[in-house]
């Protein structure tokens, strides 16, 4: 079996531009302040992150990895040989180590986890090294761009299955989900397949509950992106004049995250070269977590250009694992 092998990264210096870019536009955005949710995932975010899933009332993760423990072997059988695995967004390797088992089986795999925190993908490659036939290259790369890579790098006859788990297409806000999957089928060709996680509506105090834990996971996982932002951005923010919230949208049926300020302030972002100012109780914008519901699952399928072929559903939670066709 070839070592692991990584893809060379961007340079930092770039990466550490484009954070403090990012973050100066979220800031200094007229009305809503936002920042975006992919940067809660540091090393700090990514452990705080595996925490979450632990919580009695976090079960999104607990019901995904039922639903794979039950019928990976079934997922696998709907899948067209010989195939190349990709993952968008890869985290630490548990649920998807289910399926590449049972790949493993039927075919030597290669696998290719895109994910921007380099830190979840070394947990990744230590995890999931012992599997029998699987090859594993890793992208650290935003999504598509990592799935391109894997695009242009495939042989002629191998099929590709993407894995988008763990309801992270629920981050996406509005229509950026749709567009974002219409993107993505652009970079498949008919035939290919997307194994997709989607947790489902359900009723709001059970999502509070979920996204505002009585111990303050969340809420230290919402407050270390101003950490992160303090740390590697020269900026003063003092968290304890920040709160966690937690609400939900009914008009976009997504659990929002929010920082709320909990006074009138003034903070600096040194690298951003800017300085903001919050009113009492403004908030910035920091995670939309969508629900879904299954009508919506059909015209999504059908606007980004998939057919669905399979669904399996955990009732328990309310998690569905999708399997769909590209058209
Ligand atoms: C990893 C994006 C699916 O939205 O439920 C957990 C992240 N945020 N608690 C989610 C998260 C707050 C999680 N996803």
């Amino acid at each position: 079996m070839p070592k692991p092998a990584m893809q060379p990264r961007p340079r930092p210096s770039s990466l550490v531009s484009q954070f403090a870019r990012e973050v100066a536009a979220g800031l200094t955005k007229p009305g809503q302040k936002e920042l975006p949710s992919k940067y809660l995932y540091d090393s700090v975010g990514s452990a705080l992150f595996e925490v979450i899933c632990e919580l009695p009332e976090y079960g999104l993760t607990r019901s995904e990895e039922r639903l794979l423990q039950l019928h990976a072997r079934e997922i696998v059988d709907q899948l067209p040989r010989p195939v190349v695995v990709a993952e968008l967004g890869s985290g630490t390797g548990r649920k998807t180590r289910l399926l590449l088992e049972a790949l493993s089986r039927w075919q030597s795999t290669w696998y290719h986890p895109i994910e921007i925190s380099p830190s979840a993908l070394a947990v990744l490659r230590r995890e999931l090294r012992d599997i029998n036939s699987i090859s594993i290259v890793g992208f650290e790369r935003e999504y598509l761009d990592g799935l391109r890579e894997v695009a242009v790098r495939r042989s002629p006859g191998e099929h590709l299955l993407v894995l988008f788990l763990g309801s992270n297409i629920g981050n996406f806000d509005g229509a950026a989900g749709s567009d974002f999957l219409r993107d993505l089928r652009l970079i498949l060709q008919p035939g290919d397949l997307l194994l997709i996680g989607t947790d489902m509506l359900k009723p709001v105090q059970t999502l509070i509950s979920a996204y505002d834990d009585p111990i303050g996971v969340t809420a230290a996982f919402n407050l270390n992106l101003l950490a992160r932002i303090n740390r590697e951005l020269g900026a003063d923010f003092n968290l304890q004049r920040f709160e966690h919230l937690a609400i939900f949208n009914e008009v976009t049926h997504s659990v929002e995250m929010r920082l709320r300020s909990r006074v009138r302030q003034k903070v600096a972002v040194s690298e951003a070269s800017i300085s903001v100012q919050f009113e009492k109780e403004e908030t910035i914008w920091t995670e939309s977590s969508h629900k879904y519901s299954q009508d919506e699952l059909v015209s999504l399928a059908h606007h980004s250009g998939f057919r669905r072929q399979a669904q399996w559903m955990d009732q328990n939670w309310g998690f569905a694992e999708n399997l769909w066709i590209a058209e």
